[in-house]
């Protein structure tokens, strides 16, 4: 590896450092020059002087932005330097250098509309700002695999590619496999819940769904980070909500804890959610709409984009970010549903997160019988499920999960208008590169 430390390890105290990086500004005052290095970490400020290093000095004139260096150079404290280092150079190297001008300028804080920013992604991802949300993103979702992990839950990989969907046929994406029809995968549900059946218990996947919907919202994208877990031998929904909510708690925390600067860079300021978050039925999300927002979703076996938006309003100011919403009348065959002595139409759970669906779970139907009534009833093409409906039929036990969207959990932990800005190289319906 070519010699260096990050920016952030630079010692005032040492005698010399090393770092390497992108040019990110340069400032040229006559017998004087300062170069802003960026690296993954931050920002260092190298101050070249035609007295004190003639041949550095004369080096640097050519230095262009987003130039690649290497810099050799002792550390001096300074005031005016960002994060109160600077470097007095003892070697200077260009590495690589950049094309001129850029199409998107990465130092100055110029304000440019989404879609140029995804046209040019390449640079826009060297901006600070967006680096922070992905290294946010990285810790936020190694904490929540620790969390699963240290439970003893069994991390799975489910096939993207299948004969056909598990959430409903209008949003599948056709592919040619070989020479026959096939579609790409919109959720691991049916595997996860097969491998209850093979008795592994508790697993979770962090993966990728396809949904060929055609929206225009800040929250939908076509290919999504998705975050699945399922556990047997439940009791009910309720230990599913426990498993997601204190796995998001964990998460969160270990956000607040181990991402100061990013949160700092992003301008967040993020709060983890220790109190229990509060569990109310579908009927009493909509007496609460009616009575106190005077709302009524457009289809009244859903909550809609503004109803979550209100209800997340309400329990925040309670103080919960985040709440389950129980009981979804309607629900896909693989949920539990008009089980004798519920209350519920269903054991289907959504969680909002501030404001905003977040994620879908619940108890699964294990009894296969009961499953293929509703199957028919629901008009669903048995055909298409054979093999989950054999699987399932060689003894299951009861058990639940949920699918949790990554992008939207990184959305609103980094505080982001529109859903793309938490993926790196967003899917939606007009965009397919870069
Ligand atoms: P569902 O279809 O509700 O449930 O999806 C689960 C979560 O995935 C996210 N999500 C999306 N995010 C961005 N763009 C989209 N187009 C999009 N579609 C879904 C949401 C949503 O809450 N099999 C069930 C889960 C389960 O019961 O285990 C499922 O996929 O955050």
């Amino acid at each position: 590896m070519i010699e260096r430390i990050h920016t952030s390890e630079v010692d005032p105290d040492a005698d010399e450092v090393a770092i390497a990086g992108h040019v990110h500004e340069i400032r040229d005052l006559g017998g004087l020059v300062f170069l802003i290095v960026r690296d993954r970490e931050g920002l260092i400020q190298v101050v070249f002087k035609e007295e004190r290093e003639p041949e550095l000095f004369e080096a640097v004139q050519d230095a262009g932005s987003e130039d690649v260096v290497r810099v050799v150079g002792k550390p001096l404290e300074s005031d005016q330097a960002p994060g109160g280092v600077e470097l007095a150079p003892t070697a200077y190297e260009v590495l690589d250098e950049a094309d001129s001008p850029l199409p998107l300028e990465i130092s100055k804080d110029v304000d440019v509309d989404l879609s140029t920013r995804l046209d040019n992604r390449a640079l826009d991802l060297r901006k600070p700002e967006t680096l922070a949300v992905f290294s946010l993103r990285s810790k936020l979702m190694t904490a929540m695999e620790e969390w699963f992990d240290e439970e003893g839950f069994v991390d799975i990989k489910t096939p993207l590619i299948s004969k056909g969907g598990a959430e409903g046929g209008a949003e599948l994406f056709p592919i040619l496999y070989y020479d026959r029809d096939a579609f790409l995968s919109q959720s691991p549900q049916l595997y996860k819940q097969i491998l209850m059946a093979a008795g592994y218990e508790a697993v979770y996947e962090t993966g990728t769904a396809f949904r060929a919907e055609d929206f225009a919202t800040s929250r939908h994208v076509s290919e999504i980070a998705m975050f699945d877990v399922e556990l047997a031998y439940i009791e009910d929904h309720d230990d599913v909500m426990d498993v997601q909510e204190e796995s998001l708690r964990h998460a969160i925390r270990a956000v607040v804890e181990n991402a100061e600067r990013e949160l700092d860079l992003l301008d967040v300021d993020l709060t983890v959610p220790e109190e229990d978050f509060p569990r109310i039925t579908f009927d009493e999300a909509l007496d609460l709409l009616e009575t106190e927002f005077g709302h009524f979703p457009e289809d009244p076996t859903d909550l809609d984009t503004k109803g979550e938006k209100l209800l997340g309003e309400h329990f925040a100011e309670q103080g919960h970010p985040a709440f389950f919403v129980v009981g979804y009348p309607d629900e896909k065959f693989y949920y539990m549903q008009d089980v004798e002595g519920d209350e519920i139409a269903s054991r289907k759970f959504d969680l909002i997160y501030e404001g905003q669906e977040l994620s879908s779970g619940g108890q699964r139907e294990h009894d296969v019988e009961r499953m293929v009534e509703v199957m028919e009833e629901e008009g669903v093409e048995q055909a298409n499920f054979e093999f989950y409906i054999e699987a399932l039929s060689f003894g299951t036990p009861p058990h639940g999960g949920y699918g949790l969207g990554i992008d939207r959990l990184v959305q609103q932990v980094a505080g982001l208008d529109n859903i793309k800005e938490a993926i790196m190289f967003p899917r939606d319906p007009n965009r397919l590169e870069p």
